[in-house]
């Protein structure tokens, strides 16, 4: 197998809104760079990297797929990624492995929410960003309006790099030979515009351009990709991936234009823990220590765990012994994979900007930093913001004694996926798995169902409310007891106050003059702690208020840790009744995606739902998405609900926005539903 150094890899991810093309383009690439003979396609189940049975079933991509373009002396490392709302968090990931975000838009539709997303995520992690318009063969398709669409939404830096000619059959070159007619725009104005975006990073070449009206691509290409580095040029390429127009085009940029990994911005890491981490880039030279961080994890059902990582810094081969974040021991590589879809190819080394697999190394986790040093422990990547699943199922074995299986096939998808997890009601004895949406919890029961064997019945959850108070008060408790040997003996005195939304829970220790003794200030805490995960009201953990301790007494042979977390508890207890605790309740953004005929319906009830309605978007023909926030409570069994609206046309997608209050009737009902089951549970 050809090697390639750093210098010569470009890594891509394709994002993009859902149907935008991403995996058919990708398809496209591939047999334009020779690496397969035909093109598949989505609706046959034919391709590369839609080959899970589930994603074949959907039409959808769902997870990731990686796969390499070997192409002019180069080697594209190319990431296809799910454009669907709720499998966001695959692209995302993704995101943390590349170089350049390319985003494909569909000509049909215009700039969408997912898009749009991936625009604004690519620029907040620095990376350099194209937008690819494919569909151009597609009827009713009106590219110019496109292309003003894109730079109204991101701005004037997105300038075409090619465009369409001859109606559509093929494009032409804007930068390197600008030469011959588009259809629709100056291709020498267009050349202009790219040159003068470009010189602008570049003062000395300013004077030269300004002196002599020209410049060569040669001496274009560092500002280029320094212009590309710093955001201040996007640019816009054209393609059909259903006929092929654009697409060797389209591999000529990526081997040409992109940044490798040496001409990108490194990423960012971190070493050492919480504030005194330290902040560092990687450097892409082969000859260092390694670091490889760990996007991606599967659990094939033939090959077991594949542990798949981009390498930032050093190289990698069968030999060597790699770490997995803070672990003693090592692993030893043995084999060492490139992807292409579903199947695996042997490397002998991978180098800085590779994006390469170990097997069956079951300590490889998402996100995991992996080395060759214990210099490099403590190292940690700059982490992602993933979206905080939502929609909820509760769950129950359909088979008795299937309960282990469950847990250990739900363990293996939530490593594997960290915008979906599985939670344990303590109080409900509820076993509820959260994901983004109905499609993304059902592809989880579908894959139960298929690779694990496993059956589960499903019905909504209990709704995850929240307390907090909402004044200010003082607390204070004396513990004393006195049977036959050594007493307890501890006094607190505390103080609450409310937070602002979303601050979660401070403890301060404000006490003087060693009142309470500080071995025991974790005991009160713990007793504060205690009352915090049951709450006040209705049985709901408490959030956004800090509770100050500032004064006690001890006594010097009586006083232990069991008195002070009694005191503690109940000081906290005395408190929070003058606190004028309450109810908060999630509320959560959705994403509808419906038929247009559906819409005034699907606006209404949203209305009627306590919701209130964001926005609204014409995703393609006839499909619209309708935006909204909406009290989580109101939304169980809303996917029936759409079902029956839409007639199955219908789906959605939620994650957390904030906590608010809960009407006064509602908080009236949880607090009898809650005293209710406390006195039958006493009784029993
Ligand atoms: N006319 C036309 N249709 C296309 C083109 N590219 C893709 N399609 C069609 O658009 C639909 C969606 O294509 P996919 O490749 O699955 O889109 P995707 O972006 O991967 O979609 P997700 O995986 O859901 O994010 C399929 O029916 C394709 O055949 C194109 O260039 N022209
Ligand atoms: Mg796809």
């Amino acid at each position: 197998m050809a090697k390639f150094s750093t210098e010569a890899l470009r890594t891509v991810a394709l994002v993009g809104h859902g149907a935008s093309g991403k995996t058919t383009l990708t398809e496209a690439l591939l047999k334009a760079a020779g690496m397969i003979q035909a093109a598949g396609t989505v609706e046959r189940g034919s391709t590369v990297c839609d080959f899970d049975p589930i994603e074949k079933q959907y039409l959808h991509s769902l997870r990731s797929a990686i796969v390499h373009l070997d192409y002019a002396n180069t080697r594209t490392h190319l990431i296809d990624t799910p454009g669907f709302p709720d499998f966001i968090g695959q692209s995302i990931g993704a995101l943390d492995a590349v170089e350049t975000a390319a985003v494909v838009i569909n000509a049909q539709t215009g700039v969408e929410m997912i898009a749009n997303r991936m625009m604004n995520w690519a620029a907040k992690r620095k990376l350099c960003r194209l937008l690819i318009v494919n569909k151009i063969d597609a009827e009713n398709v009106n590219l110019p309006r496109v292309l003003a669409s894109l730079q109204e939404a991101f701005g004037k830096e997105c300038l075409p790099i090619n465009l369409p000619a001859d109606g559509g059959k093929r494009v032409v070159d804007c930068f390197f030979n600008p030469a011959g007619e588009s259809d629709f725009s100056s291709v020498e104005q267009a050349h202009r515009a790219l040159v003068d975006q470009v010189v602008e990073v570049d003062e000395e070449l300013m004077a030269v351009y300004l002196d002599k009206g020209e410049v060569s691509p040669e001496e274009l290409h560092a500002p280029f990709e320094k212009a590309l580095r710093e955001g201040h040029l996007v640019p816009v390429c054209f393609v059909s991936a259903r006929n092929g127009v654009g697409v060797k085009e389209l591999l000529d940029v990526f081997v040409k234009l992109l940044p490798n990994p040496t001409e990108g911005n490194p990423p960012l890491f971190y070493k050492g823990e919480g504030e005194k981490a330290e902040e560092f880039r990687s450097v892409p030279e082969p000859k260092r220590h390694v670091l490889a961080h760990v996007f991606k994890v599967v659990n094939d059902p033939y090959v077991g765990k594949l542990g798949i990582f981009r390498i930032h810094q050093g190289t990698v081969t069968k030999d060597t012994q790699l770490y997995i974040g803070e672990e003693r021991k090592p692993f030893k590589v043995g084999h060492l994979f490139i992807l292409q879809g579903k199947d695996h190819v042997e490397t002998p080394e991978a180098v800085p900007g590779d994006i390469a697999a170990v097997a069956k190394i079951d300590e490889i986790e998402f996100d995991a930093v992996l080395h060759d040093s214990h210099d490099e422990d403590h190292i940690h990547m700059r982490p992602l913001e993933f979206p905080t699943p939502m929609y909820g199922l509760a769950i129950a074995p359909k088979k008795r004694g299937d309960e282990q299986r469950i847990s250990d096939a739900i363990h293996k998808i939530s490593a594997e996926d960290p915008t979906f997890r599985m939670e344990h009601d303590a109080t409900t004895h509820e076993t509820v798995i959260r994901g983004l949406g109905d499609l993304h919890v059902r592809s989880v029961l579908d894959r139960m169902n298929t690779q694990f064997k496993v059956e589960v019945s499903t019905r909504p959850p209990r709704i995850p409310f929240r307390e907090t108070i909402t004044a200010k008060a003082e607390g204070h408790a004396r513990h004393k007891k006195q049977t036959g040997g050594a007493g307890q003996f501890g006094e607190v005195y505390l103080r609450v106050e409310p937070l602002a939304r979303g601050e979660g829970f401070q403890f301060v220790d404000a006490v003087k003059g060693g009142v309470i003794p500080n071995q025991f200030i974790p005991a009160v805490e713990k007793g504060v702690q205690q009352v915090l995960a049951s709450g006040a009201v209705a049985g709901y953990p408490m959030q956004d208020l800090r509770v100050t301790v500032y004064d006690g007494k001890h006594h010097a042979v009586d006083s232990k840790e069991v008195a002070f977390v009694s005191a503690g508890r109940k000081a906290f207890l005395d408190a929070l009744e003058k606190a004028r605790p309450i109810v908060l309740e999630p509320i959560v953004t959705v994403e509808i995606i419906c038929p247009e005929g559906n819409m005034g319906d699907i606006t209404g009830d949203i209305s009627g739902k306590r919701g209130q309605i964001t926005g609204t978007n014409s995703l393609s023909p006839g499909v619209v998405t309708v935006s909204g926030l909406v009290p989580l409570s109101e939304l169980n069994g809303y996917a029936n609900r759409l079902k029956s609206v839409t007639g199955g046309q219908g789906s959605y997608s939620m994650e957390l926005s904030h906590y608010e209050p809960v009407p006064p009737n509602v908080q009236a009902q949880l607090a009898t539903e809650y005293k209710t089951s406390r006195g039958q549970q006493e009784e029993d």
